[in-house]
């Protein structure tokens, strides 16, 4: 590992990052149809259409990838099983395998899934609703590989690290849930994805699953379990992923040890479809449809639909049962008489009563989104005009060093995507320079207005 990221050290400011050859027994999953939100590292979201599927295809399951696809041998691959236990262990997937197998339904949501609709906006990936799925899990449970080896009563949280490692710099992407997590029995470790071998880009060939949180808990391509009687320090627990967990001033600064991780998924629902925008003609019916889920606290009870902005509400027909920790379709007949433009609403509730807001309490990544969603509808026995796309970004004119110093370890769809004041700026490119970007001083303030130009900058 050492090795590897004194490679990638090397190669940053000179070149982009090595290729990868991949074992052909390692499957990889062909995905078609997503919405990149960055193609290195991979970022991919599911568009809204995709939505109608229970079981959300390998296709179609976003990705959500810190740094890259790490290499794995699967002739050579061992997870280790260490600290705080009185028998540290080296298994197999012979012998992970041996134990009991466990299969689940989940939703997997990333805790940022939602963060383009916040204002002000912050830095980070610029996903909309897509960067969520359901899938069916099997695998063992953590608290069976836990068992056998024996957790001291000192043990507090477990950390997990994945095989991959971060260009420069950057700190490795590692994750602890609490001893009581990682017990439930529900908590595993997956290396089938819907019935068949786990994908590569979603963690083969073992990943965390801790059902009803959000997925940057779920450690991809894992490969060391670590009990540890102390709370974990490492950046992506102690400076990402943390919610103040209480309404703060939009735009306020934070400190990370006034906030807390992010857990618990929240009670929300997509229209899939219609799509929004769309012209649908009058005396019809339309069939209103999309998913919806919710945390730890219990599934989703129910949806309701309104096409009036919110004044009157009709229940959904829920398509699919109701299970712990999996998503539920819903549809609903709708029979606009009148020709005019409508918005569409849908709102999930849980049986404990929770239920989703129509405003969303602002907090500094962007987490855990779940407001009401809305779609636009016009009915009209007209046809829609044809929708103008929006027109590339302009990256031309390029300052010295934009190149060598911010696309190394990624290409500009990360940096374009981007809605951020030159104060933000300023402090994202501290953020990699502290990753290993390397910025000469005379260059700063042309780099500064290039990212302004490119991004969506305010
Ligand atoms: C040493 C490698 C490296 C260099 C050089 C680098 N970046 Fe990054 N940057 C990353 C990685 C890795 C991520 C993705 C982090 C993630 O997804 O969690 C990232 C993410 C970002 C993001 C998304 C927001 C965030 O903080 O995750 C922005 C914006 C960005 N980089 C801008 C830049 C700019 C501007 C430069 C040049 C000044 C630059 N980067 C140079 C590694 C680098
Ligand atoms: N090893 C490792 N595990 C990881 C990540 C990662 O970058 N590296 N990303 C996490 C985050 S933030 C999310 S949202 C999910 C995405 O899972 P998916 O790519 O299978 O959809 O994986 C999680 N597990
Ligand atoms: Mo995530």
């Amino acid at each position: 590992m050492l090795s590897r990221r004194s490679l990638l050290r090397l190669s940053v400011g000179a070149a982009a990052l090595p290729a990868f050859s991949f074992d052909e027994t390692v499957p990889v999953a062909k995905k078609t149809g997503m919405i990149v939100r960055a193609a290195r590292p991979e970022d991919l979201e599911m568009p809204l259409e995709f939505f109608s599927d229970y079981l959300t295809p390998a296709e179609h399951f976003f990705v959500r990838t810190h740094t890259y696809v790490p290499r794995v041998s699967p002739g050579e691959y061992k997870l280790e099983v260490a600290g705080e236990v009185s028998k540290p262990l080296a298994l197999s997937m012979t012998d992970i395998r041996k134990l009991p197998r466990v299969e689940l339904v989940s939703v997997l949501e990333c805790a940022g899934n939602g963060r383009s609709l916040y204002a002000p906006p912050m830095p980070g990936l610029q996903w909309s609703y897509g960067a969520v799925g359901n899938a069916k899990w099997a695998g063992v449970r953590l608290g069976d590989v836990l068992k056998q080896a024996g957790v001291k009563p000192a043990g507090r949280e477990v950390l997990f690290d994945g095989l991959d490692v971060g260009p420069g710099t950057m700190p490795d992407f590692q994750r602890t849930i609490p001893v009581k997590k990682a017990l439930d029995p529900n908590t595993l470790l997956a290396y089938e994805m819907n019935g068949r071998t786990l994908p590569l880009q979603h963690g083969f060939p073992l990943r965390v699953i801790a059902p009803g949180w959000a997925s940057d808990s779920w450690v991809k391509w894992l490969a060391k379990i670590t009990v540890l009687d102390h709370d974990f320090d490492g950046f992506f627990m102690k400076t990402a992923y943390r919610h103040p967990g209480k309404p703060v001033r939009p735009g306020e600064a934070v400190p990370p040890e006034k906030m807390s991780p992010v857990t618990s998924l929240r009670v929300k629902s997509v229209i899939s479809t219609p799509a929004d925008g769309a012209t649908v003609a009058p005396g019809g019916v339309v069939k209103v449809a999309g998913a919806a889920w919710s945390g730890d606290g219990g599934p989703v009870e129910s949806v309701e639909v309104s096409a009036d902005g919110g004044r009157t509400w009709r229940a959904a027909a829920m398509i699919s049962p109701r299970t712990p920790f999996g998503w539920r379709l819903w549809s609903f007949d709708w029979r606009p008489a009148r020709e005019q433009f409508h918005t569409l609403m849908a709102r999930a509730k849980t049986a404990a009563g929770d239920i989703q807001p129509f405003a969303q309490e602002w907090n500094p990544s962007g987490y855990q989104w779940n407001v009401v969603h809305k779609v636009g509808v016009n009915v009209s026995s007209q046809p829609a005009p044809a929708a103008q796309p929006a027109g590339p970004v302009d990256v031309s004119g390029q300052p010295a060093g934009y190149r060598s110093s911010c696309l190394v370890c990624h290409g500009d769809d990360v940096v374009t995507q981007q809605r951020l004041t030159r104060g933000q700026w300023e402090k994202e490119v501290d953020k990699m320079g502290r990753w290993g970007a390397r910025v000469k001083p005379e260059d700063r303030e042309a780099l500064l207005d290039y990212l302004m130009r490119i991004s969506r900058g305010r």
